[in-house]
Order: C-alpha cells, then structure tokens, then sequence
C-alpha cells in the first residue's frame, strides 16, 4: 500500500488553476473572476440592513436614516431578512423531503423505484402507529408515503418525527413555541410573520426562524433522509474515492449533481446498462464513469461507491476537464454559469426538473412515472457526445483519495458496537459510543456540515478544523460539502487515524472507522439529529447537555441557516465561520449568539477568524463535559 498523505488546499488550487488555465484558452468565465467583479460587496446587503420588502422602499439603514419609511427599525429590517432567508432553505429542503415521499408514493414492485430498504419502511410505520401485520409492502410503501405528504398540511398537531425527541423535550417545545406544525404552515407562517407591518421584533423572528428551520430537521428533511433509505437502501461503510481524478479520460464521464437521488440512481442504473456499455464501446470509449457533484454526490457515493469528484466551489471544474461529456442536474445549488461554460467545450448539461431551469441547458423533464425512459435518453445522449471531445482541451487533474463513506445512524450504532467490551448486550443502542465518551476516550463530536464559500479559502476552513479537532480526541461526523472537503483531503480515508489523538484513534483501530464519519447529504443532518436524540435517551441527560457541538465554517446558502436554526433548536450549540448578514443588529445578534440559549440551552457562535472559531468548539465541548462530570 502507498504511504498515506493528504492532500493539501495547495494542491487542490494548483490543480485548479491548471484547469482555469484551459478555462482562457476557451474564454471561459469562472467564479474567481465574477467573485472580483463583485468585490466588495454592499455594505447594506451584507450588514442585511436593507429592506425592500414594500415598494415605499427599499430602505436602506444609515447613522441619518435609522428607520425605514414605515418606520422599521435595523433590527427589525435584520431579523425579516434573517427569516426570509431561513423560509427560503426549509422550503427547498422540504420539498426535497416530499418528492421523495412521491416517489414512494409511486414505487411499484415491478417499477422504476422499488422498495430497497422494507425493514426500516416497517420500522417508520410502527412508529407512526399504522397497522403492518399481513400487509403487502407496496401497500404499506403508498399509506406511509401518503402521512408522509400529509405532514405537509396536516390541520392540527406537531411533526411526526419530534416523538423521536428524549422525554418532555416536545413538550417544552411547544410550550415555547418552537414545536413545528404543518411544514408548509411554518414555511407560509414566516412569510407572513416577515411581511411589511407584521414582526419587527427580533426576538419574535428569532422565535419564528428557528420553528421554521425546525419544521425542516425535523419535517422534511427528515423525510427526505428516511423514504430514501427505504426506497434506495439505508447507507453502509463502502469504499469509494473523492476528487476529479475520479473522472477517467477514456471513458465517458457522466457527472450527476444535485440532491434528489431520484435522478442520479437512475442515471447509475442505466450507466450500467449491457446495452450503453457496449454503445459507449462503440463510440470509442472504455466504459461509462459516473461521478457527483454536491450532495447528490454523497447519496449515490454512500449508497453505491460512486464517486465523489468533487464539492460546490468545484463544479465548474468538472466542465474544465474537457473529458465530461454530461453534467446532469436537478435541484439546487447548480450554478446558472454551468449554461455559457458547457458551451466553451463539448458538454452537455442536462437540467430535468422545472424547478431548477438554466438557459444554455438542454432540459430534459425527469418524473417518477417516465424515469427508466429519461435516464436512459440522457445516457444515451453523453456517451453519443463522447466523439464530440476535443482532446487538446482534455486535462484530468490526477488528484484523488480513498474515503470510506455510508455512516448513517444504524451504520454507527453497528460498529462502534465492536468498540466495547462490555458483557451487556448493547446491540442496537448507542452505549459503546457513549461508554467513548464518558470514559474520556473521545472528548466529543462535531457535526461539521456546510458548503464553501469564496468568503472563506475554499475547503481550507472544513480540513483545518477537522485536523484539529481529531487531533484532540473529537470525532466528526460529517455530511454535505464540508463532508465531500474531508474525503478529497483524505480524512475519509481509514488511514487518517494515524493524525487522531490517542484515544480516538484507538477507537478508529477497533472500530475500522476513519475520523470523519461520512453522514450524508445536507438533508441527511436529519440523521445526526436523531443520533444526538438516541445518545441523550440512552444517556439520561437531555440533547443540550451533551459534548456535542455543530458547525458550518464555510456556508453560503439559504438552506444552511435553516439548518442552523433546527440545530440550535435541538440544542447544539452551532458555530458559523461566515456571518448571516446580522452584522447591523446588535438586538439580532443578541437574540442569536445568547437570547435563544434560555430557550434551547444552545446559541450561535459566529466567528471569522478559523483558528479562534475552533478553540471555542474545543473549549464548549469541554465546558459540557465539565457540566456533567465527566
Ligand atoms: O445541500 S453543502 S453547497 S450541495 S447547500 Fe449546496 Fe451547501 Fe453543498 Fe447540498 Ni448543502
Ligand atoms: Fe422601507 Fe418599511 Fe417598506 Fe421595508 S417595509 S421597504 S423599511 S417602508
């Protein structure tokens, strides 16, 4: 076995750079030149002190001008932005959850989507109380899927899924308000909240954007994450790699991005297919390569090995290759720029879903019902471009890692189980892991989640954090880009221990785990959700009391606030490298970094500069430690 090294953000940026070079040849434009035509950003926007959420406006909040024409003050301006922003990512998180409830609304034993996963489809069904003795699955698939879609716009009540809470923490969620009803209701209810005239109270925006993001961890992202395990298999330690020398020049590569893995285990499937093979041979390639972009790439990466070229500031380069013959897409962070560069080399890029349509893309609509049929029609169509290449624009970076990636909850409960030598039969729970952290042997656990964001040296913040904080015995779990940031680095890699303090990388050697647990995809924070929820049943102590902490240092989308909140909400404290444009309320920024911990037990941390935003998880972690004696 080669020695094992990992790769640095240097040699991520050189191997870029290689690519933009290409990218002139061609006159391509890139994020790093619209990001300096965009430097500096308006000080109103970023300090999110201005409004223009009535035609009086926009307003904007200046020492002369302190309120707006109605009268709203910075606060009040900061905090509707704030929810709008946190109503704009649950409502696309969510409606991720409930096209997936569609799907298995239409699975069929004989159909394009079938049932992969029917113990845990049981298992749900037990726990929303429906009847499952002697019924077909198909049966019970089409009356789960339907609570599931019903939980959209149910009249009364709270989300299903909070009963996975410990005891009473439902309950005193909805005492304060922050228990989730219908999700579209939360979803409806912040916009209204956020109108012209309605809440210019920043604690009461809080409040609402935080039952907002709530209605998203606990509503439909957890439904997301849940009917995809049952319709494409709940995810397990596999073995796949991660960066662009994942792409092969010889065959043809197919990029799947996007979240809905709808799409791309069609696209998987039918890349498999006998029949395109041998057209691909034909053509003069070697065979098909898929690979993925974004959180798309972490579903079909968890569930199938495929793998992972890269993370969102890294989509243009797949294009720069020269050697992607598809990008295919469908919703969410998709960049518009995809359109003009497919057009400087030979790409195809492929839109499919009527939420997510890109001049300069040729769209192609993917639904359930005409899936096999679509996603054949779009294999067909790049491996028929493969001729199309033109070779002396063909540059793969040869940069990739071995990740080991699938964690979900039950990947983690099974083999941490080997961890322990207890004679208690522990199986199913999460006691070996706590029995880590009681005994002092892992300190704790970071969700590190998020995206990258030019703001921060791409990938730089997610594998600084993470080295260090293995380095000091916490384990990570980790899922979107910053997990996709870990596996291109090498922090997936198994090998990785050997960077871990010396108590977790005992519990990496007993348990065959890297240090960075592969969790999923943003919807799939829905996960970790429910492990802190089993480790605090299992424990006796409530969520806020645990060493665990959430983190996003390099986040740039609507989606991550709503996470955000529903972390915060569950009662993990949550630290953000990059602001979200509450600079200009001191009230706001209250009511974030402090107000909410008498709700929660659990606040913000919003810090800049890396090196002190990891300090300060270290030192959070340890204070609950201390906290309950351990
Ligand atoms: O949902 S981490 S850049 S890909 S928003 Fe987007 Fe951010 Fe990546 Fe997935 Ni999540
Ligand atoms: Fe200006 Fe008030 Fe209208 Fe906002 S709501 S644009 S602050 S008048």
């Amino acid at each position: 076995m080669s020695e094992f090294k990992l790769t640095t953000v240097e040699e991520f940026e050189a191997a870029t750079n290689r690519l933009l070079e290409t990218g002139a040849k061609v006159g391509a434009d890139s994020w790093q030149m619209r990001v300096k035509n965009q430097t500096p950003h308006c000080k109103f926007g970023e300090q999110g002190i201005c409004c223009r959420i009535c035609a009086m406006g926009p307003c904007r909040i200046t020492a002369k001008a302190p309120r707006g024409i109605c009268g709203c003050d910075a606060h009040g301006i900061v905090g509707r932005n704030y929810l709008k922003f946190t109503a704009g990512g649950a409502a696309t998180h969510s409606d991720h959850g409930r096209e997936i409830c569609n799907t298995l609304y239409h699975s069929k034993p004989d159909g394009a989507y079938r049932v992969k996963d029917p113990d845990k489809l049981i298992r749900i069904a037990k726990e929303w109380g429906v009847e499952t003795e002697g019924k077909d699955i198909y049966d019970l698939a089409h009356e789960v899927a339907y609570m599931g879609l019903e939980e959209y716009g149910k009249v009364f009540g709270y989300q299903r899924f909070l009963d996975r809470m410990p005891a009473g923490q439902k309950e005193k969620l909805i005492e304060l308000e922050l228990a989730p009803r219908a999700i579209d209701r939360e979803v409806s209810s912040s916009l209204h909240t956020a109108h012209m005239g309605c809440s210019s109270l920043p604690e009461q925006l809080v409040r609402q954007s935080l039952r907002c993001g709530m209605a998203d961890g606990w509503g439909g992202s957890m439904a997301g994450t849940e009917f995809s395990d049952v319709l494409f298999g709940t995810p397990k330690p596999i073995e796949t790699e991660a960066n662009l020398g994942v792409m092969k020049e010889e065959d043809v590569n197919i990029v799947v991005h996007g979240h809905d893995p709808s799409l791309s285990e069609k696209i998987c499937d039918w890349a498999e297919d006998p029949e395109m093979i041998a057209l691909a041979k034909s053509v003069g390639a070697k065979g098909i390569t898929i690979s993925g972009v974004c959180c798309t790439s972490n579903e079909v990466a968890m569930r199938r090995g495929i793998p992972m070229a890269g993370n969102f500031l890294q989509q243009e380069n797949v294009v720069l290759t020269g050697a992607c013959e598809a990008i295919v897409v469908d919703v969410q962070c998709i960049f518009p720029a995809l359109g003009p560069l497919s057009k400087c080399f030979h790409t195809k890029f492929v839109t499919t879903s009527p939420i997510a349509r890109m001049p300069d893309s040729e769209f192609i609509r993917f639904d359930a019902e005409t899936a096999d049929e679509k996603a054949k029609a779009i294999v067909k169509l790049a491996v028929e471009n493969f001729k199309n290449r033109k070779p002396e624009l063909v540059h793969i970076p040869q940069l990739k890692q071995k990740a080991t990636v699938g964690y979900s909850l039950e990947a983690i409960v099974k083999v941490l189980d080997n961890v322990t030598n207890s004679q208690v039969d522990v199986t199913g729970t999460t006691k070996p892991l706590l029995e880590c952290v009681t005994s002092g042997v892992i300190r704790g656990a970071v969700a590190m989640v998020g995206c990258n964001n030019p703001k921060v040296r791409p990938d730089t913040a997610h594998i600084d954090l993470m080295k260090k904080l293995i380095a000091n015995d916490i384990i990570i779990v980790a899922s979107g880009c910053a997990a996709q940031a870990a596996a291109k680095a090498g922090l997936m890699d198994k090998r990785a221990k050997d960077l871990c303090g010396a108590g977790l990388k005992r519990v990496c050697e007993l348990a065959d785990i890297p240090p960075v647990l592969h969790m999923g995809s943003c919807v799939d924070i829905s996960r970790m959700m429910v492990l802190v929820a089993e480790l605090a049943k299992d424990s006796g102590l409530q969520i806020n009391q645990l060493p665990v902490v959430g983190c996003a240092p390099e986040w740039m989308s609507e989606k991550a606030v709503s996470i955000g909140n529903y972390v915060v909400a569950t009662g993990l404290d949550t630290f953000l490298g990059v602001d979200p444009y509450v600079a200009g309320s001191t009230e706001m920024q209250y009511w974030l970094t402090e107000g909410v911990r008498q709700w929660t037990g659990s606040a913000y941390t919003v810090e800049t500069d890396i090196d002190k935003l990891v300090d300060k998880m270290i030192e959070r972690i340890e204070q609950k430690r201390e906290a309950i004696g351990i």
